[in-house]
């Protein structure tokens, strides 16, 4: 994120629910200084989804964490949404425990990488007890393991220019877009593991990006694909989210 006070943030945030009058140059304010989400497409819907992104970004200046559980609270008989790839390439993949898998990072990094879930293993690790809440109302607590998404950009060296980061699913219709601050936050996690063994195929194996401050949809499973842009729009699919089409925000902070 450019260097923007603390107090510009709050403006430029705050500006738009003072509203009224000054809802439009609050608008162009927030925009000016990066606060508009990429995924906003009409003016009314927009405004909302601004204040929400730009709110949640103040309050991270302070550090916001999603909530963490203790073992005892996770989920008994957590709920998979959506089936797992069936394509044979996955079934090769999946019969040969995942070996042949990649994990590519691409875009505005110094070093692109090919990552096998080996080279992902060995790693920093990193665990935390959170609650997956898909949009529809649901939820469940797992446990999940993984290396921090900020470790494996680390390695690949994001770019000055970089704002956003992509990923994308072995299942072609399923693609989610985050900014650099998500994606560097702690909790960020390119997910290995669940409930203490290996991710199984249903929750997004080999590998799911875990992104516990937004909603379920954001926390794309099966993923190949990390792609570092400055235009989370300007990709191949056209759009900074799949989510976006039916309707939901591209930022789904919770
Ligand atoms: N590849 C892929 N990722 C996905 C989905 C999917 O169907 N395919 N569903 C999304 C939605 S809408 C939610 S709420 C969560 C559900 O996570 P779960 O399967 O662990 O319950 O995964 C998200 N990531
Ligand atoms: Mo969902």
């Amino acid at each position: 994120m450019s260097r923007i006070s603390r107090r510009a943030l709050i403006n430029a945030g705050l500006g738009v629910v003072v509203g009224g009058t000054g809802l439009s140059a609050a608008v162009r304010i927030a925009r000016r200084r990066g606060l508009i989400p990429p995924g906003t497409t009409g003016p009314i819907l927009g405004v909302g989804e601004t204040l929400t992104y730009s709110s949640q970004r103040v309050l991270m200046a302070t550090g916001s964490a999603a909530r963490e559980f203790d073992r005892g609270q996770t989920s008994a008989k957590p709920n998979p949404n959506g089936g797992p790839p069936t394509d044979p390439a996955f079934e090769r993949l999946r019969a040969g425990k995942f070996a042949d898998w990649r994990l590519s990072i691409d875009g505005l990094v110094a070093r692109p990488m090919s990552l096998s879930l080996a080279d992902l293993r060995s790693y920093p690790a990193s665990s935390h007890i959170t609650e997956l809440a898909c949009e529809e109302g649901w939820s469940y607590i797992a446990e999940w393991t993984g290396v921090p998404l900020s470790h494996v950009l680390g390695l690949a060296g994001v770019k000055p220019e970089a704002r956003y980061v992509l990923y994308y699913s072995h299942q072609a219709d399923w693609w989610e877009s985050i900014d650099l601050p998500e994606a560097m936050h702690p909790q960020t996690l390119v997910t290995y593991g669940m409930n203490g063994g290996e991710l199984p195929v249903p929750f997004g194996a080999p590998v799911r990006l875990r992104v516990p401050r937004q909603l379920g949809y954001k926390s794309v499973k099966h993923i190949t694909r990390i792609t570092v842009t400055d235009d989370a729009n300007k990709n191949s699919k056209g759009a900074a989210s799949a989510a976006l089409p039916p309707g939901f925000s591209w930022y789904a902070g919770i």
